[in-house]
C-alpha cells in the first residue's frame, strides 16, 4: 500500500468512528436536555373529590390534576389571601378525562376548591358542600402544602371558638417554628381539639393530643384556653371530636349533624415554619 493510500484508508477508518461516536453522542446528549425536567405528582379527580386532600409537594413541583370523572370540573384558589396562603391564584376548568398541571415554587398554603360543585362562604370564610353532591358533606376542596421555609412568621398568634358557635374562628394559622397559638373557648359549651390522624409527616409530624376547651357552662365566667406550643415545622391538620369525625378514606373532618355549623366541619389548620 502506497503511502497516500494508507493514508486514505487511515482517514477513512478515522471518519467512520468519528461518525459511530456521533451516532452514540446525539441520543445521549437528546437525554441530558430531558433531563431537568421539574419533579411532578398527581392529584386524581374523581367523585366530586380532589385525592389527596392535602398534597405535599417541594418548592418547584409541577402539580398535576387528573379527571376521571365523566364531567368537567375546575380548580380555583378561595379567596383567602396572606403571605403564606394563596401567593398564586389559580382558576383552571379542567375537561372530563383531561389534565391540568400548575408549578408551585413558593412555599405556603394553596387552598382551592371547585365552585362548580361547591360554594365559597364568605361568612364563614369556609368551602360549603352542596347537596346532591356524593359526598356531601365534604365539599370538593383541596390543600397543596409546598414545604420550605417561610420567613417571618409571628411568634404567636390567637385562636378561639366563637360564642354560641361550633366554630374555630380563624381556620388557617401560621407561626414560626417554636411558636405558640392559643384558643380561647368563648362558647358556653366543651371543645375537643385533637388532630386528625392517618396524614404522614410532615402533616401533624408531632400528635398534638387532645385538647380540652371547657365552655363558659362548666369554666365559668368565659371558658378555658390551650395553648400549644410547635417546635416540629409542618402543617398541623386538626379537628374538633364532639362536632366533627373523620372520614377514614379521605382523612378529612366530616361535620356531625349535631354541630351548629353543619355542613361546614369543625377544624382547622395551623401552619409551621422558619424561625
Ligand atoms: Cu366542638
Amino acid at each position: 500500500m502506497s503511502r497516500s493510500l494508507y493514508r486514505m484508508a487511515l482517514l477513512c477508518v478515522l471518519g467512520t468512528l468519528t461518525l459511530l461516536v456521533g451516532c452514540g453522542l446525539t441520543p445521549a446528549t437528546r437525554y441530558v436536555t430531558l433531563m431537568p425536567e421539574p419533579p411532578s405528582t398527581t392529584v386524581t379527580i374523581a367523585e366530586s373529590m380532589f385525592t389527596p386532600f392535602i398534597l405535599v409537594v417541594a418548592p418547584g413541583t409541577a402539580v398535576m390534576w387528573h379527571n376521571s370523572d365523566p364531567v368537567a370540573h375546575t380548580i380555583a384558589t378561595t379567596p383567602e389571601s396572606t403571605a403564606y396562603l394563596n401567593t398564586l391564584t389559580v382558576n383552571q376548568s379542567i375537561p372530563a378525562g383531561g389534565m391540568a398541571s400548575v408549578t408551585f415554587s413558593q412555599p405556603g398554603l394553596y387552598h382551592y376548591y371547585d365552585p362548580t360543585v361547591s360554594d365559597w362562604n364568605a361568612d364563614f370564610g369556609r368551602v360549603a358542600p352542596r347537596q346532591g353532591e356524593p359526598h356531601y358533606p365534604m365539599p370538593m376542596e383541596g390543600m397543596i402544602y409546598v414545604t420550605g421555609t417561610i420567613a417571618q412568621l409571628p411568634a404567636h398568634a390567637a385562636n378561639s371558638v366563637i360564642y354560641l358557635h361550633d366554630r374555630i374562628a380563624t381556620n388557617i394559622l401560621a407561626v414560626r417554628t417554636g411558636g405558640t397559638v392559643s384558643w380561647h373557648n368563648y362558647d358556653t359549651d366543651p371543645h375537643f381539639l385533637l388532630p386528625v390522624l392517618g396524614w404522614d409527616a410532615p402533616v401533624n409530624p408531632v400528635d398534638i393530643g387532645i385538647n380540652n376547651l371547657l365552655g363558659a357552662d362548666a369554666a365559668p365566667p368565659d371558658g378555658e384556653t390551650r395553648t400549644i406550643t410547635f417546635t416540629t415545622p409542618g402543617l398541623y391538620y386538626y379537628y374538633c371530636q364532639t362536632h366533627a369525625a373523620v372520614d377514614p378514606v379521605y382523612l378529612r373532618a366530616v361535620a356531625r349533624q349535631m354541630a351548629s355549623e353543619y355542613p361546614i366541619p369543625m377544624e382547622g389548620w395551623v401552619l409551621v415554619s422558619g424561625n
